[in-house]
C-alpha cells in the first residue's frame, strides 16, 4: 500500500544520482508530467533535496533526516535483513516490540526503528538513553540454526558490523571494547544488546539490540552519561545520514552473521580482535561477585575474553564490565 510518493522516491534513490525525465517517470508510473511535478513540490516540502536539470530531468540529492522504511529499504542492499521493517515512531524499547514480532512468527531479518525510547535498556536492566530522532534505536531478529552456545559471539559479530558500517559512512575509526561496546576516542558511541528466545528445540529467535549516537550534541544527552558518551557528530563534526547507516549496518550484519553460521567464528575473530579496544592491554573486569585484574590476552574462538592475572593464571571471562 505504498504511495505514488513513495514509489517516486524510491525510483529516484534507485537511480543513484543520475537524471530521469519528468515523461519517463510519467510513463512509468502511468500519470501525467504535472502530476509528477506536484508529487516532486510535495516531496521537497517533505525534505528532499531534488534538482531539476534542464534537458535531462530530475536528481535525488538529498534525503530529510528522517527513518522512512521504504527510504532505507531503496538503499538497502541485503537479501533478507531489513527487508521486513517495522518503524515506531515512539515506544518504550525495540527490543520489547521485537521480542513480541518474533512470538508472532515475524521471519528472520525483521527489524524494528524507532525515532525514540522512553525505556531504553541496557545489560542487567541498565538504562539505555535514547534522544529523540538523534540516534539509531533498532532491533534486529535473526533465526539463525546453530546451537544456544553459539549466540554470544553475536554480539562480537555485530560490534564488528556496525564498526565497518560506521567507518564506510563517516570514515571515523571506532574500537570496540569487549565485549559489546564500541567506542570513539575512548567514549561509548554504540551499546549492543543480544537477547535469545530458545526452547528445547534450541534457538527460536536472537534479538540483537543496537543502539547508536549518531547527531546528539553533547547537551543532547542525559547528564549521566555526558563525560562517558560522544555521537558520531560530536566526533566527526558533520550531521551523519542515519538512512545510509542503517543500511550499512544491515549489509554487513548479513555478510558477517551468515558468515559466522557458515565457516564459524575464526575469521571474525581476527577482525573482531584487529578493531579492539581491549586485547593487550591491562584492564579490570568487573564481574557480580569478584573483580580481576590483569593482562587482556585474547578472546576464545566462544567469545571468551582471556584475562591472565599477575600470579600468571589465565581467566576465562564470560560477562562483565571491562575498565582500561
Ligand atoms: C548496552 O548495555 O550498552 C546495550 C545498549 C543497547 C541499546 C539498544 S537501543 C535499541 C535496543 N532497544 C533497547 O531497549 N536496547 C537496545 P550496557 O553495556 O549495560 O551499558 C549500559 C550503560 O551505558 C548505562 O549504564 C550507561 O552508563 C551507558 N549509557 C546509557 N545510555 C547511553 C548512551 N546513549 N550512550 C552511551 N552510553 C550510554
Amino acid at each position: 500500500n505504498i504511495t505514488v510518493t513513495r514509489k517516486l522516491v524510491q525510483r529516484l534513490i534507485e537511480a543513484q544520482g543520475t537524471a530521469i525525465s519528468g515523461q519517463q517517470l510519467a510513463d512509468e508510473f502511468g500519470i501525467s508530467r504535472t502530476a509528477v511535478w506536484k508529487h516532486i513540490k510535495e516531496l521537497e516540502e517533505q525534505g528532499y533535496r531534488i534538482e531539476s536539470v534542464k534537458k535531462k530531468g530530475y536528481i535525488l540529492s538529498a534525503l530529510p533526516d528522517t527513518l522512512e522504511p521504504t527510504d532505507i529499504q531503496a538503499l538497502l542492499k541485503t537479501g533478507r535483513l531489513g527487508q521486513n521493517m517495522h518503524f515506531l515512531e515512539s515506544c518504550p524499547s525495540t527490543q520489547i516490540a521485537a521480542h513480541q514480532l518474533a512470538q508472532e512468527d515475524a521471519p528472520d531479518g525483521t527489524v524494528v526503528l524507532t525515532e525514540e525510547q522512553t525505556a531504553g535498556r541496557g545489560r542487567m536492566a541498565r538504562r539505555w538513553h535514547s534522544a529523540a530522532n538523534k540516534g539509531i534505536w533498532m532491533s534486529v531478529i535473526l533465526r539463525p540454526d546453530v546451537p544456544p552456545q553459539k549466540a554470544p559471539q553475536f554480539t562480537l559479530v555485530t560490534a564488528v558490523a556496525v564498526v565497518r558500517a560506521i567507518e564506510q559512512v563517516t570514515g571515523l575509526k571506532p574500537e570496540i571494547k569487549w565485549p559489546n561496546d564500541i567506542l570513539l576516542n575512548g567514549k561509548k558511541c554504540t551499546g549492543i544488546l543480544t537477547e535469545l528466545q530458545s526452547d528445547a528445540d534450541g534457538i527460536q529467535a536472537l534479538i540483537i539490540g543496537i543502539g547508536l549516537n549518531v547527531n546528539q550534541l553533547r547537551e543532547d544527552f542525559d547528564p549521566e552519561v555526558q563525560d562517558i558518551a560522544t555521537s558520531l557528530k560530536m566526533e566527526s563534526g558533520d550531521d551523519v545520514d542515519r538512512k545510509q547507516l542503517v543500511s550499512s549496518i544491515l549489509y554487513f550484519l548479513e555478510q558477517y552473521s551468515d558468515l559466522y553460521i557458515a565457516e564459524g567464528f575464526g575469521m571474525l575473530k581476527l577482525m573482531w580482535e584487529s578493531y579492539s579496544s581491549t586485547i593487550g592491554r591491562p584492564v579490570r573486569a568487573r564481574m557480580a561477585k569478584e573483580t580481576l585484574e590483569g593482562m587482556a590476552e585474547g578472546i576464545t574462538e566462544d567469545g571468551v575474553l582471556q584475562l591472565r592475572t599477575p600470579d600468571g593464571k589465565l581467566h576465562g571471562i564470560y560477562s562483565a564490565d571491562i575498565e582500561m
